[in-house]
């Protein structure tokens, strides 16, 4: 397919900038500025820049612990972002979620739940708004391949087929459920995919390594859906590049297959390589966009570092009993 180059180049920023983001939260992992811990998303970035390049205004989005800057892409502003991964009262929560939970309703961004598979309810309930708003927007719901497995999403999913309604479910399937190998598992390859057909889904297997491959998958699916045709499945294959969280020693996987993920399956370098072969972009400029993204996530967490936390007395405000 011929695109626009503005819409390449929008799509590469979206995608960069995610990378930098991510690689940014380990860094200050490492640095023990970060409270809680992290599920770095890297490597996995153009699953979410590829499927939510079908987005627009009014969808919600309902996302997972890893690849926690999906909230930035759909609209979290950096200084809230950080704030909140930060512990800061700045932070979307006033810091009471952290890293797991940077939702933002104003931005369509509808939580996150340390319970995974339970919230798979929480787009359904966001797609019955959409339908009786009569609205055009639909509702995406993101797991992993081991939530993808847990009883919660297939009554989600259950729900919406026969009701209709406007969800998009998303498998991101990076082979890992912690330590477990996808393959251990789950019985099919395509852990959500290859049941959709049982709840009468669509379903389209893309490379989500591959952000084009996965726009355009991600594209037809999320169109049936908009026109009304009730929910569908994208599963989008690719591999967690680090371990389950900072720290972990991986050795429960062949380091080699590490190796060559990171280093053939590079959905940023690759994506810069097509578009400086093509002449849409040159490394000068994505040098350029390093730096001054790079500049930008360090004024914002320089606020959010010096920004005030919550106090004892507050700390229980918003819970309900
Ligand atoms: C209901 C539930 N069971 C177990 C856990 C512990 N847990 C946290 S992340 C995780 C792995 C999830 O794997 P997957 O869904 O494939 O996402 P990934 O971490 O690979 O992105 C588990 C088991 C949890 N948070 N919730
Ligand atoms: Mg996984």
């Amino acid at each position: 397919m011929k695109y626009e180059n503005d819409f390449l180049l929008k799509i590469h920023k979206e995608l960069l900038e995610m990378r930098l983001l991510e690689a940014k939260m380990v860094d200050l992992y490492a640095e023990s500025r970060v409270p809680g811990h992290i599920h770095s998303g890297m490597g996995q970035e153009a699953a979410f820049v590829g499927v939510l390049a079908t987005r627009k205004p009014g969808d919600y989005f309902k996302l997972a612990h890893r690849v926690v800057s999906s909230s930035y892409l759909v609209g979290d502003p950096l200084d809230t972002f950080f704030g909140e991964i930060l512990a800061k009262k700045t932070g979307n929560s006033g810091g009471r979620g952290g890293i797991n939970h940077t939702g933002r309703l104003c931005d369509g961004v509808l939580g996150m739940s340390g319970t995974l598979g339970c919230d798979a309810a929480i787009p359904v309930g966001a797609a019955m708004t959409i339908e009786a708003e009569g609205r055009d927007n639909v509702a995406f719901f993101f797991a992993g391949d081991g939530a993808t497995n847990r009883g919660p999403v297939y009554e989600a999913m259950t729900l919406a087929a026969d009701w209709k309604l406007p969800v998009v479910f998303v498998c991101i399937n990076n082979g890992f459920g912690i330590s477990t190998p996808t393959e251990y598992s789950s019985p099919v390859p395509n852990v959500m995919a290859d049941k959709a057909a049982g709840f009468n889904m669509p379903s389209v297997v893309v490379d989500g390594t591959n952000v084009l491959e996965t726009y355009e998958g991600a594209s037809k699916i999320v169109e049936g859906v908009r026109a009304g045709n009730g929910p569908a499945v994208i599963e989008c294959k690719c591999y967690r590049w680090r371990g389950h969280f900072e720290g972990d020693q991986c050795a429960y996987r062949d380091g080699a297959v590490t190796q060559m993920n990171m280093e053939e399956k590079d959905c940023v370098k690759n994506f810069e390589k097509d578009l400086m072969d093509q002449g849409v972009l040159t490394a000068d400029q994505i040098a350029e966009m390093r730096e001054s993204f790079d500049k930008e996530m360090e004024a914002s967490i320089a606020h959010a570092e010096a920004a005030p936390e919550m106090t004892a007395d507050e700390i229980f405000d918003y819970l309900y009993v």
